[in-house]
């Protein structure tokens, strides 16, 4: 078996909740699957399951797990500000009637894709040793760019520490500064705890350079440059890489949906940046100037005529995870899809079978409910490296084990309809669901009052 060494600090994954209203309504442009299963019938109590399982058989591997709470919808407080006025159920009648449109953006579980929360940069990459956490502003879609506020209360609720964590606030949510946080953001290191490289993806830089023309460019330079100020990192362990606007146009709306990173290895499609070249390169300089034992970088290049960049986007074979378990080895945790498409499969095959690079082999998990909105395993994860101390000073209650599993899945399924249309959102009694879901939640959480409707 391929294995390498014991890692003092961890990478810890803090994987989103599915939230009571999960549903499809197609919101997000450029993103194929939610556009496929608009109006689709959605099962929430198996979203919040399929989520809960991945996160349990990550924790049996001995990997440092954490929850991170959904967040309450439909938010009234959003739909008050555009208008709509009255007691609650007077406020989604009225939504429903005159803005359906309005009403869905303000009842999406999207929070669930914690990729997208915020980008976080290790103690050991900021110039003031502690962690660094910049939610994402989401600027692009309505139904995300709500979410930034109570993300950041969820994490100063989590990481409450000023000793070792420094949280900053969202960017400005304009196009020019559109962030949509990790998922466009790879740390390359030789260890966890030790300086990293932080690898910056962005889709947008002004109309100077080529851009996408059928769908949005979500991350702009402009952002990601911001972030790496804020955190204050090191100039020379930065760097910015632009995606393929071609492969924007094709459905790859975040990088992570065609390259993932993890330690010393990037896995990627040939055809997710513009210069790919001078991507590794860089690494490669920048890697063997790393103050610890050398690694040497292991590219992974998935090549177009082995997997297209249709079949990346249909199975989500790079939204896959690629983590270290406590003996160092290395496995490619996957969505089920990525077994069911033979082109992908055997690209995963050839690439487990290959001694150039060090993944042992592919966990495969059903996470078919977030799957049809576009959000793999990897979207579904906020990934956070923290050196013991750090990690003690994590709010305790939201690690995963198999303690808080049982107690998750029994509130899931107290409180998580097993269906959902776009015609439940208006009902008041699934408002008043998801509060009492939420409000339980943030007890066996020990969240405070996190929500709108508790303050
Ligand atoms: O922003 N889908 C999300 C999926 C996010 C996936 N995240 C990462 N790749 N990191 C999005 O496109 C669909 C919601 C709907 O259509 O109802 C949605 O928002």
């Amino acid at each position: 078996m391929k294995s390498g060494p014991v890692n003092p600090a961890v990478e810890a994954n803090f994987d989103g909740l599915v939230g009571p209203t999960h549903n499809y309504a197609g919101l997000a442009l450029g993103n194929v699957a939610s556009a496929k299963h608009a109006e689709q019938p959605s099962n929430p109590r198996s979203a919040v399951l399929q989520g809960l399982a991945k996160m349990k058989a990550l924790a049996d591997l001995g990997m440092a797990q954490a929850v991170l709470p959904p967040q309450e919808r439909p938010h009234i407080p959003s739909l008050k500000r555009l208008g709509f006025s009255g007691k609650d159920a007077a406020v989604l009648r009225k939504a429903y009637s005159e803005a359906p449109a309005l009403l869905a953006a303000m009842a999406s579980a999207s929070s669930m894709w914690t990729a997208n929360a915020a980008t976080v940069s290790p103690s050991a990459d900021c110039a003031d040793g502690r962690v660094h956490f910049t939610p994402a502003n989401l600027a692009t879609h309505l139904h995300r760019a709500i979410e930034p506020e109570t993300t950041a209360r969820a994490l100063h609720a989590i990481f409450p520490d000023p000793q070792c964590f420094m949280h900053h606030q969202p960017l400005p949510a304009t196009p020019q500064l559109g962030d949509e946080g990790a998922a466009n953001h790879t740390r390359l290191c030789t260890s966890y705890g030790a300086p990293g490289l932080e690898l910056f993806v962005y889709g947008a830089a002004g109309e100077d350079l080529p851009h996408p023309s059928r769908y949005p460019a979500r991350q702009t330079l402009a952002a990601s440059e911001a972030v790496a100020r804020l955190h204050g990192l090191d100039a020379a362990r930065c760097h910015y890489a632009q995606q393929r606007p071609e492969v924007i146009d094709q459905g790859v709306f975040h990088n992570d949906v065609i390259a993932v990173g993890n330690r010393e290895v990037l896995l990627y499609h040939e055809q997710a940046f513009e210069d790919p070249a001078a991507l590794r390169d860089w690494v490669r300089r920048a890697l063997a100037a790393a103050p610890e034992p050398a690694r040497e970088p292991v590219f992974v290049e998935v090549a177009a005529a082995e997997v297209t960049v249709e079949d990346a986007v249909h199975s989500y074979l790079f939204n896959s995870q690629l983590i270290c378990p406590p003996d160092g080895s290395m496995w490619l945790v996957a969505a089920q899809e990525c077994a069911e498409h033979p082109r992908v499969w055997s690209a995963l095959e050839r690439m487990v079978a290959d001694t150039a690079n060090p993944i042992a082999g592919v966990k495969l998990f059903d996470l078919r409910e977030s799957m049809r909105n576009g959000g793999g395993p990897a979207c579904l994860r906020l990934r956070v490296v923290l050196n013991e101390a750090e990690r003690a000073a994590v709010n305790p209650k939201v690690w995963l084990n198999g303690e808080l599993h049982g107690q998750l899945s029994a509130w899931a399924a107290r409180h998580y309809r097993d269906r959902l249309v776009l015609a439940d959102l208006a009902d008041p009694a699934l408002l008043d669901e998801s509060r009492g879901a939420l409000d339980e939640l943030t007890q066996i959480l020990g969240l405070g009052s996190l929500y709108d409707f508790q303050r």
